[in-house]
């Protein structure tokens, strides 16, 4: 007998959802609850990852404390199934586009797409650079940084065993769970899921007590000093969330998607290895191949798994102007800057960390992109803080007013800059922009984005 199932439908859904969602440095990501209960039962059904089911089911009412046995699949672990119980189901009779797809996903070999990288794509790599050059030719570039993080003292003692033996009780945010480390780990060892699900978590400074600030003490990690000051530092405790651990499998990683609130961020591995490919933005750019975003830039849809799109979209993406790859090697720190997309894969079971912060070159960007809040876009905020706008300009009134007059005044011209192509696109007075698509371009560097 041949069986066919034709999966279009199957395959939009996986599309639309996504567990990205709950990534909260991932932001742009909408999606129903009608879709993600559409998944759900789809899932249930082709026996694909029914990962929500754990948050609320069986396993989780054993184990309220997000720590369990994993059993090698969801529904091994969802079902509480011993090895023996697990049916075997001879399928060599059955083919299926919407089975084979995920197989494929899951078990091609990436590195294909992460080696032989063109020397003109090549992320550069520097040993060190001062706070001048940052801000005066770097902050609108990534780069990776191949010294700075080998003083820090959780690259010098973590790996997967020394947080096990020490956290291996605390709860981390995976995604849209909190599971224990060692539950985690666990998982981590034996699955074999097409996107495997991804440790996230913004409270790990304080769950792990690690000391990031008292200088009398030795620091766990400080940010690499040529990146200069954060000036979201003005709110306090009212900033945005900012720090992240992340732990992942090979394989596991982030699909494309812009930082949070046009913040700039650098990415530390202390463990494994991540490959970057990354797309600077402008008004009048496209997203990368195989991205697709809505008008207002507040949903973002791309293949559903890392795999996929690197399946299909890599060639095309590497050929395309401004496209920059790179591989972050243990012990590496990768800048990411304001505005650029980017998609990354662990090369290796990985720990790293990251953080996002506001170097004073885009902090044009960041009021713009705070102030127009457009689709409600702005993240990441606790909720009695009701304007962050307002907020964070105040406080830099009060603690860098140089820095926020030079601001306004260069987002002033921008958008004057803005209105006169647009007038005088409208009006037709003025020649092409040139190629599809209208542009805005103020032709020189300080055309990055303004949202
Ligand atoms: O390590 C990763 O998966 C990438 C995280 C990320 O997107 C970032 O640090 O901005
Ligand atoms: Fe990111």
């Amino acid at each position: 007998m041949v069986l066919r199932i034709h999966g279009l439908l199957f395959l939009n859904l996986q599309t639309l959802f996504g567990l990205y969602g709950h990534r909260d440095k991932l932001s742009g990501l909408r999606f129903s609850t009608s879709v993600a209960a559409c998944y759900s039962i789809l899932t249930l059904k082709f026996n694909r990852t029914p990962r929500r089911k754990l948050t609320s089911t069986r396993s989780h009412e054993k184990s309220k404390l997000g720590s369990f046995s994993w059993h090698g699949t969801w529904r091994s672990t969802f079902l509480n199934l011993t090895q023996d119980q697990i049916s075997q189901v001879r399928c060599e009779n059955v083919f299926s586009d919407v089975l084979y797809r995920p197989f494929l996903c899951t078990y091609t070999p990436l590195s294909p797409y992460t080696t032989n990288i063109p020397r003109e794509n090549a992320i550069t790599r520097l040993e060190n650079l001062s706070a001048t050059e940052f801000l005066d030719s770097w902050s609108n570039k990534p780069f990776i940084l191949t010294k700075t993080v080998l003083e820090w003292t959780v690259y010098k003692i973590w790996d997967m065993n020394s947080l096990l033996e020490k956290y291996g009780d605390v709860l981390f945010r995976a995604e849209s769970v909190d599971w224990s480390l060692s539950t985690y780990v666990e998982y981590m060892r034996n699955n074999s899921d097409e996107s495997p699900l991804y440790l996230f978590d913004r409270s790990f400074v304080s769950k792990m007590n690690l000391n990031t600030n008292n200088k009398q003490q030795p620091l766990a990690y400080w940010s690499p000093e040529c990146l200069g000051e954060d000036l979201f530092d003005v709110l306090g405790d009212k900033r945005p969330d900012s720090k992240w651990l992340i732990i992942g499998p090979a394989r596991s990683g982030s699909t494309y998607h812009k930082d949070p609130n046009a913040t700039s961020a650098w990415n530390a591995v202390l463990r494994g290895s991540k490959y970057w490919i990354m797309f600077p933005s402008s008004p009048s750019s496209r997203p990368p191949p195989g991205v697709y975003v809505s008008e207002d830039q507040s949903e973002v849809t791309s293949p559903l798994s890392i795999a996929e799109w690197l399946l299909g979209f890599h060639a095309e993406a590497r050929k395309t102007p401004g496209c920059v790859e790179g591989i972050c090697a243990e012990g590496e720190v990768l800048h990411v800057p304001s505005g650029w997309w980017h998609l990354v894969v662990n090369l290796d079971a990985s720990i790293a960390i990251t953080q996002n912060f506001v170097p004073r070159s885009h902090l044009t960007n960041v009021l713009a992109f705070l102030e127009d809040n457009i689709s409600d876009q702005v993240s990441g905020f606790r909720k009695d803080v009701t304007d962050p706008y307002s907020l964070f300009v105040e406080k830099m009134h009060s603690q860098h007013s140089d820095l926020l007059e030079k601001a306004f005044a260069e987002l002033e011209r921008k958008r004057e800059g803005r209105k006169r192509k647009w007038d005088a696109a409208v009006s037709n007075t003025e020649g092409e922009t040139g190629g599809p698509g209208f542009s805005f371009g103020f032709g020189d560097e300080s055309d990055a984005e303004v949202p």
